[in-house]
Formats: C-alpha cells, structure tokens, sequence
C-alpha cells in the first residue's frame, strides 16, 4: 500500500513536469491510476517520463491502412489523374462509380448500398442525407488544407461548422445557347416556349432544377412547396416539351457542340466545357431567375474504409491537385489557393476561368441565381411530377 501511494504521487509529479515542459506531449503520458483501481506493482505503476515529441503546429495526420477507396460520384467530375495521384502518394485503389443525380445517388444509399466511401451531395442532398442520418462526421483536424479554402464556401447553411463535408465544386444552373444559332437572343426562360425553338432544346435530368425553372417562369418560388404550385409548373414544364429534345445531366454540351441543340438549361461547367470547342457559346441567368449550387464531398455513413475517405478530402484540397479538377471540369473551384497556383502556373486556363460568366458569374448574375433547398415531405411531389412530365 505504502508502495503504491509513492508510486502514484511519483506519477502525478511526472505528469505536472511533462504539462510544465514546452516539448513534452501531455496527452501521452499514461493516466495515473484512480485511487479505486487495485495498487499496482511498484515497478509497472511508477510510469516513466512521457514520452516526448518535439512541438509542431502542423497536427500528426492518421495514415490510412485501408488500401481501396469506393467514390460514388458525378458523371464527368473528378479527374483521373487526380485519382491517380491519390493511388501513387497512399497505394489505395480508387474505384470511381458513378450517377446523374442527386437523386439517383441517394435512392442508392437508401436502398442500403453500402460499399461507398465518399459522395459528393449537392447542398439540399447533404440537408435530405442528414436528416436520415446516412452521413459520418469528419473529423477537420485531419484536413489541414481545409484552410485553402473561399470562407465564402465554408459553413453553410446547410453543414454549420463544416462537420460532415468538404466543398468540392459550385455553380449555377442557367441558359447556355449557341449564339450563331437561336432565332433570337434569348433574354428570359419564357423564350425558350418560343415554337422557334421547337426540337432544338436540352434539358439537364434534374427533377429539381428544371422544376425549378419553370416556377421561376412563372414568377414563383424555385423551392415551392404549394400542390397547386407544383402543378401549374408541371403544365408549364408539359407546354415546353415540344422545344425539348434531349434530357442528359451527363454531358449535354455534346449537343451544343455539334448543333443538335442550340440552347437549354445546363449547369456552368457544360456551358464552359462547350465553349472551350466553340466560342459562340453564351451562359445567361435570365431575368427570371436560375439556380445555384455548391457539391461537397462527404462519407457515408456505412463507408468501409472512411479512412481513405478523409485522407483524400485533405489530399484534393492541395492546390496542384486542386486545378486537375477545374482544368478537366470547369464549374467554379472553391479553393482559393488553388485559384492563385492555375493563375501562376497555367495562366491561360485561368484567364478562361475568370473571364467567362460560367466558371465566374458576375453580382448581377449572382444576385438572381437560387439555391436549390431541401422541401423535406414535398421531394414525393416533385418525384412524381417529374415521373409524370417526363412519361408524357
Ligand atoms: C457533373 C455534374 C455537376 C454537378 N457531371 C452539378 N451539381
């Protein structure tokens, strides 16, 4: 007993004197035994001095041991050379497959898919997958390139505190059209129910936004939740079909590249994708309005390997691998530091960024795009309605 009560003031002095020492690591030393805990023998319970590290503002990253990473993302988003990357710095496989739309991607994780690593949900998706409890915190001090990112882009609405995700990419959703081509400028969604139009129009397959154009064509709100709303938008939505002829959330400036179609509703990356082969290409926020949106990676909850996850949530935000994303995939990159690496070591690619209004919308433009909001028990309206629409 005598033994003991040595030992344990021994251990309490060595503690203070490893809390005292600049250098010493606190958290390491072992704990001192609780006075309950039966008396230990003298020569394991006296503790050695802790251990020691030297001081370091930079925090110990966790090396992952998984060896594969399961992406389930968007359709033409993430670079493969990014990926390859990630495989060569950490040897994990990366396997990346892939979906159109928030929709579909959270279906799948409902149904109980359960192989996937990370995600990448649009805001309203990150609101849904929250409050079904089907993503994982992250943990920011194993993301230290967190700091590279716009504050602009952090703490959202819709994750206070960044606790379960990390920006990826952002942008709007708005018209796109071949300026050699329209029978007119268009100036407002309304044009597009011109007949001129009729057979020339695509559509991205996105319940949401397209929803949402036609209520903002009807000077109603792009979120509303109203039964009536909803309809009158789908009659709306039913009225333009003839113009339509083409959905694809994929790669829809294909179309516009080749002549096929000659304006439609396309997120900003397309818009910039398709002018980068032909600089007729225009990308508008009509008067009406058009959307907003900001994708971010996450974790399921169910991910088999979330240490992979993490390690890449902090690996792509480094700048030179963060350009691969916007000199591949041009929406609107919310890294700001990687901003300034495109502008320093590809000055071209980033004169295109800045310079066009899909990849860097002007205030005007900003000031009339509407961000895309979770409707909770209304997702049922727009599901059937958009079923409904697109059986017609
Ligand atoms: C990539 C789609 C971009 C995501 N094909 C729009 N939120």
């Amino acid at each position: 007993m005598k033994t003991y009560r040595v030992a344990s003031l021994l251990t309490v002095l060595v503690l203070l004197a490893a809390a005292c020492t600049p250098a010493a690591a606190p958290t390491e030393a072992p704990p001192a035994p609780a006075p309950t805990e039966p008396p230990q023998p003298a020569t394991t319970s006296a503790g050695g001095p802790a251990p020691t590290s030297p001081a370091s503002a930079e925090p110990t990253l966790a090396k992952p041991t998984s060896t594969e990473l399961n992406l389930y993302g968007w359709s033409d988003y993430v670079p493969q050379q990014l990926l390859d990357d990630f495989s060569a710095e950490y040897g994990i496989k990366v396997n990346y497959d892939t979906y159109s739309s928030n929709e579909e991607m959270l279906a799948k994780l409902q149904a109980g898919a359960s192989g996937y690593d990370l995600v990448i949900p649009s805001d309203y998706t990150v609101t849904a997958m929250l409050n079904q409890d089907l993503l994982q915190p992250i943990d920011l001090a194993q993301i230290p390139n967190f700091k590279n990112l716009d504050p602009r882009f952090t703490n959202k609405g819709y994750d206070p505190g960044n606790k379960y995700t990390i920006p990826y990419q952002w942008g709007t959703t708005a018209l796109a059209y071949d300026k050699t081509k329209v029978p007119f400028e268009p100036k407002s969604w309304a044009d597009l129910w011109d007949p001129k139009f009729k057979g020339r129009l695509v559509m991205l397959d996105d319940e949401r936004e397209v929803t949402g154009m036609a209520l903002q064509t009807l000077g109603l709100d792009k979120n509303s939740t109203d039964p009536a709303q909803l309809d009158q938008a789908k009659q709306k939505m039913v009225e333009l079909k003839p113009n339509i002829v083409l959905f694809n959330s994929d790669d829809p400036e294909t179309s516009l590249i080749t002549g096929e179609t000659w304006a439609g509703l396309v997120y900003n990356g397309n818009a910039a994708l398709a002018r980068q082969q032909d600089p007729d290409i225009e990308y508008i926020c009509p008067k009406e309005g058009c959307g907003l949106w900001f994708d971010n990676l996450a974790v399921p909850k169910s991910a088999p390997h979330a240490d992979a996850a993490m390690a890449f949530m902090n690996f792509m935000l480094e700048p030179k691998e963060s350009i691969l994303i916007t000199q591949e995939f041009p929406y609107s990159n919310p890294n700001k530091e990687a901003l300034e690496y495109l502008k320093a070591n590809d000055p071209s690619t980033y004169e295109s960024y800045t310079a066009f209004s899909a990849t860097n919308p002007p205030d005007d433009f900003l000031a009339r795009a509407v961000e895309v909001k979770d409707v909770g028990a209304a997702t049922t309206l727009y599901d059937q309605l958009w079923t409904d629409f697109k059986g017609q």
